[in-house]
């Protein structure tokens, strides 16, 4: 088999998408996300300008041969855009192969370890009442694990929670918003949340938190010690994680369990991370760290030291991720949790697909390849709108972390 064509379409169904189409002279076609939230067109010209033309006349089959000639053969190496391009490249050759083999890509990775993907939902309101009316309905559409999120008490806006309630989307259209935070003001606020999580639903269900990288070490140790009564699943992103050595300090003072790395884009970024046993659950995500290839051998080195993946599956991994996730998510051993978060019903519209929601769990489906499909002519009804993530000031002006 050979590739014959490859394009890149970015359109904005509810929100913006870079979409890879891998051609093939046997007439399969494989499917591919490119999506990096704020910088699609960045991902989308290192794929036209410098990717695809090398791909064409390849073997599609020889994934592995063809991840290392992006990765190796560029000699710039790493970088989300980077990262991006070769995922997406490598997540269409898995959906030829699969559908050459007419069997589902879990079966390629290894088979099913699993029945169903356990995933975790995002609850959020202004204030605790309203963060608690959100949990219950989540509790009620059958999620088993929450993410819960309340506005902080002073602060204009935070991370989380959306402006109305329902659907939450941080990229906003048009230039970058500037959001406020005061850190204090968030510590004092988020335990007093969980107590009443915890009070209000019970020890069952599973609760998680994101901090989104807005805390010192200390500051997340000190939040991590006294959210222990609670027992969340896990404090995401207490810190962020350029400094790896930063989570020892975090680990040494705290029980409740720590997840990173939504922003990782290779096995590099988290290898002190996992050897030394600081964090519980790496976040990496197969559009943003290499495709599927590179994500099985960041979550085969973490198995060696305990720590299980959660995969991130925010609206701006587009259905296509969400697909190779499902399929990765139920074949390897040390899954943990995924993220998912519905996407809109004009985002559906353009990519149907064979996965499903149902009782807390998702589910690959059973079709060849990743199960995933791409309506051109409906995509290109919504085309491209600048959009991006808000940045954030702290309140005497100082610009930090969003
Ligand atoms: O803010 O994906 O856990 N989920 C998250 C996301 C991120 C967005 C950024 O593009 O932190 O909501
Ligand atoms: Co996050």
């Amino acid at each position: 088999m050979k590739i014959t064509n490859a394009y890149v379409n970015i359109c904005s169904p509810g929100r913006n998408f870079v979409t890879l189409k891998i051609e093939t002279d046997q007439g399969i076609y494989g499917l591919g996300d490119g999506t990096l939230n704020g910088r699609e067109l960045a991902v989308a010209s290192y794929l036209t300008d410098h990717v695809l033309p090398c791909l064409i006349g390849r073997d599609p089959f020889q994934i592995e041969d063809i991840w290392q000639y992006l990765y190796r053969g560029a000699y710039w190496r790493r970088g989300p855009v980077t990262m991006s391009a070769i995922a997406a490249v490598d997540m269409a050759l898995w959906d030829i192969k699969g559908k050459a083999l007419h069997t589902p890509v879990y079966n390629l990775l290894g088979g099913r370890s699993r029945q169903g993907v356990m995933v975790y939902c995002h609850a959020f309101g202004k204030d605790i009442h309203a963060a608690l009316e959100d949990v219950a309905k989540h509790k009620e559409m059958g999620y088993r694990a929450i993410r819960v999120q309340s506005g902080v008490p002073g602060l204009k806006s935070t991370y989380g929670v959306g402006k109305t309630t329902g659907y939450y989307e941080p990229a906003e259209r048009g230039l970058p918003t500037e959001y406020e935070w005061e850190t204090e003001s968030y510590l004092r606020s988020v335990p007093g949340l969980f107590a009443k999580v915890r009070e209000v639903f019970g020890e069952e269900i599973h609760l998680l938190h994101d901090c989104h990288h807005r805390l010192t070490p200390i500051e997340a140790a000190r939040l991590g010690k006294e959210l222990e009564p609670f027992h969340l699943f896990w404090i995401e992103d207490p810190t962020p994680a350029e400094l790896q050595e930063g989570f020892k300090l975090i680990r040494q003072h705290t029980t409740t369990p720590i997840a990173v790395g939504e922003v990782f884009n290779s096995l590099w970024d988290a290898h002190d991370l996992i050897r030394n046993q600081w964090i519980d659950y790496i976040r990496a995500t197969v559009v943003h760290a290499g495709g599927l290839t590179h994500l099985k051998k960041i979550a085969d080195f973490a198995d060696l030291y305990h720590v299980k993946t959660g995969c991130h599956g925010a609206t701006d991994l587009s259905p296509v991720s969400m697909a190779a996730a499902l399929h990765f998510d139920t074949a390897i051993h040390n899954f943990g949790i995924q993220e998912h978060m519905p996407h809109a019903a004009e985002t559906d519209a353009v990519f149907p697909h064979a996965y499903f929601f149902k009782d807390g769990y998702m589910y690959p489906g059973d079709k060849p390849g990743l199960g995933i499909d791409f309506d051109e002519k409906l995509a290109s009804q919504y085309e491209y709108q600048r959009a991006y993530l808000p940045v954030n000031r702290r309140q005497d002006g100082t610009l930090t972390d969003w």
